[in-house]
């Protein structure tokens, strides 16, 4: 064999080794991305979940009103149905009634309860109702009683009353004034606001 036929195949078989030397390399690199495209989607399905969490927010209800004399009409019921000391079923600040500032608010107040009540508005300085009413800001309106017998004296089971009250901006309670229910749950906010343009409710 000459020298030149020995040269290609020293060439050959040195080529050969290189390929292979090569070709396991990469084999081996090859390996990486594979756990890490793994992972990657492991991520996307965690991300696509928590993307479809809904958000909650209070209903808002329409109250009736007249816009020509700025009038708010509410119906309050204590009902014989639910919990004693609610005012429509609800206690403890749970109703929201939002007017716009300085509209009138002329409330029917109705008693189903064996219990004697009565309804007042107070402008309040406290966050919630003790037993005197009276002691936690300024009563604005009396509904089904007297300022001076609101802590003993409402309206029987069955019966009803009625009273209006304008209401500048500010935040206020309804609640019942005979000594302590107030305090047992008797009681929600209403809001006059000047960013309230329709009256409406939540709760
Ligand atoms: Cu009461």
């Amino acid at each position: 064999m000459s020298r030149i036929g020995i040269a290609i195949l020293v060439l050959i078989f040195a080529g050969t080794a290189f390929m292979i030397g090569f070709l396991a390399a990469n084999f081996s690199m090859v390996t990486y991305p594979v756990p890490a495209h793994n992972k990657a989607e492991f991520i996307t399905t965690t991300t696509s979940t928590s993307t479809t969490a809904p958000t909650t927010s209070p209903t808002k209800d329409m109250l009736p009103y007249d816009s020509s004399n700025k009038t708010v009409f509410l119906d309050i019921v204590s009902l014989s149905s639910a919990t004693p000391f609610n005012f429509n079923g609800t206690s403890n600040g749970q109703l929201h009634v939002y007017i716009p500032a300085g509209w009138t608010v002329l409330v029917t107040y109705t008693n189903q309860e064996g219990l004697s009540h009565n309804f007042l508005i107070v402008s309040n300085n406290t966050a919630t109702p003790g037993d005197d009413v009276g002691q936690d800001g300024t009563i604005k309106l009396y509904v089904g009683t007297t300022p001076s017998t609101y802590l003993d004296n409402g309206i029987n089971g069955g019966a009803s009353a009625t009273g209006s009250v304008s209401l500048p901006a500010g935040i206020y309670w309804f609640c019942c004034g005979i000594e302590g229910h107030a305090a047992a749950g008797m009681w929600g906010v209403i809001v006059s606001s000047s960013s309230v343009t329709t009256p409406y409710y939540t709760g």
